[in-house]
């Protein structure tokens, strides 16, 4: 071996071996930060005029975006790179409600560009364009934002046994109401045998919706998905777990950035393999958001007028304005149900999630009311029934 070869062998093993050093690297290692510490054009995160407008106003504080969230602690994205951040006390002391609290898609102010000698502190989350929140878990009225400024969000729904209408229109009254525009994501195409029947069961709820079908597995629908990607804008991911949101955004990144797994044999449900939300930046442009698979969705607030509008525009042509649709002579929408126009199956839909919106807009003490209301029928049956109880307890 020549001596020039022999030299270009020992900076290779020597390459070779830096990348496995670094590799191995923990987490806190001050020369992964420094790896890390690139020069980010915000603007490829999404950073358009409107908030430089608003983060200018502060002016010893730096704009960045919230990547990732666990519990208390963020990944935020600045132009020195990814770095670990916190709220500050006065922050989480003045904070209203769990929806003021930053989340991921958010764009904060922060007090420094370096996590070094600690987290860097939000001071301040910029006025939102769009928010998707969802009903927290539990007794408080609280909503949970799901994520924030986004311009798309893909209710991605599986072809096999997870294909649900139903689930759609509730995703969809959600999606609606967080001012992002929903695209309809049907996956697994691989595994569906009856593919026209099933966009024929969905034609009734997805009016003005995009409908893409794909398959990570045969590579199918990925021109159709890619026309929803542009440089500059948030596209989330939602679903239940195992239909596929963390294969496609692996795809779209060209590596397998985000872990997936088998689901169920037995009812092919989802393990709940992604289990925070994480915002990426994709090679071609343009920033997805993966959520972790949800097993309900409740309602904080919706758009049933957005969702409805065909049940809406039906409902506006009852001969009484405050028809309720039972027993009225001339209700358009016992007629549209009779010829067939609207399926009883979506009017009930339409019914049961203006009841949940109502009830979400509730306090705790006007939820319990309503609670009783509708288990006994007026406030004469619940004071009888309160009395009974007294009576009994003595
Ligand atoms: N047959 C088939 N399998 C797929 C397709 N897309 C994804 N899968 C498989 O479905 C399983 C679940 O995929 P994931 O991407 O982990 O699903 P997820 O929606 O991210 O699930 P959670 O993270 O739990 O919410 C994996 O085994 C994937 O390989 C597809 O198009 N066809
Ligand atoms: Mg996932
Ligand atoms: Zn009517």
């Amino acid at each position: 071996m020549s001596a020039a070869l022999f030299c270009l062998f020992l900076s290779a093993v020597g390459g070779c071996a830096f990348f496995v050093f670094v590799g191995k690297l923990g987490e806190n290692h001050p020369l992964r930060k420094d790896l890390k510490a690139l020069n980010i054009d915000l603007r490829d995160y999404g950073f358009g005029e409107r908030f430089a407008r608003e983060a200018a106003l502060y002016e010893d504080l730096f704009a960045a975006r919230v990547s990732e969230q666990h519990h208390d602690l963020y990944r935020v994205v600045a132009s020195s790179g990814e770095i670990d951040a916190r709220v500050s006390g006065r922050f989480a002391h003045t904070a209203d409600d769990e929806t003021c609290f930053p989340a991921v898609g958010d764009w904060v102010m922060i007090d420094r560009l370096d996590d070094r000698t600690g987290s860097a502190i939000i001071h301040h989350v910029l006025p939102r364009k769009s928010m998707l929140v969802r009903q927290s878990a539990g007794l408080r009225s609280s909503g949970q934002v799901i994520s924030a400024n986004i311009d798309t969000i893909f209710i991605c729904m599986s072809l096999n046994e997870d294909f649900n209408v139903r689930r759609i229109e509730r995703y969809l009254a959600i999606a609606w109401d967080s001012g992002a525009t929903p695209v309809i994501v049907l996956t697994k195409a691989d595994l569906c045998a009856d593919l026209p029947y099933r966009l024929s069961e969905l034609n009734e709820v997805s009016i003005g919706v995009d409908v893409i079908t794909c398959s990570a597995a045969a590579g199918t629908g990925f021109d159709e998905i890619e026309s929803h990607i542009e440089p500059g804008k948030t596209i989330a991911f939602v679903g239940s777990s195992g239909v596929g949101k963390s294969t496609i955004i692996n795809r779209l990144m060209g590596r397998d950035v985000l872990d997936t797994q088998a689901v169920r044999e037995d009812d092919g449900k989802g393990r709940h393999t992604t289990t925070h939300r994480q915002l990426l930046l994709l090679p071609q442009g343009g920033i997805v958001i993966d959520t972790p698979g949800m097993r309900e969705l409740q309602i904080h607030s919706a758009n049933l007028t957005k969702a409805f509008e065909d049940v809406e525009a039906i409902a506006a042509q009852c001969r009484f304005s405050d028809c309720s649709h039972r027993t009225e002579p001339g209700c358009a929408i016992r007629a549209a149900i009779a010829d067939g126009t609207l399926s009883e199956e979506r009017f009930a839909s339409y019914n049961k999630l203006q009841r949940e919106a109502v009830y979400a807009g509730l306090s705790s003490r006007q939820r319990e009311n309503e609670k009783l209301t509708r288990m006994f029928g007026g406030k004469s049956a619940i004071k009888q029934f309160r009395k009974e109880i007294k009576t009994k307890k003595r």
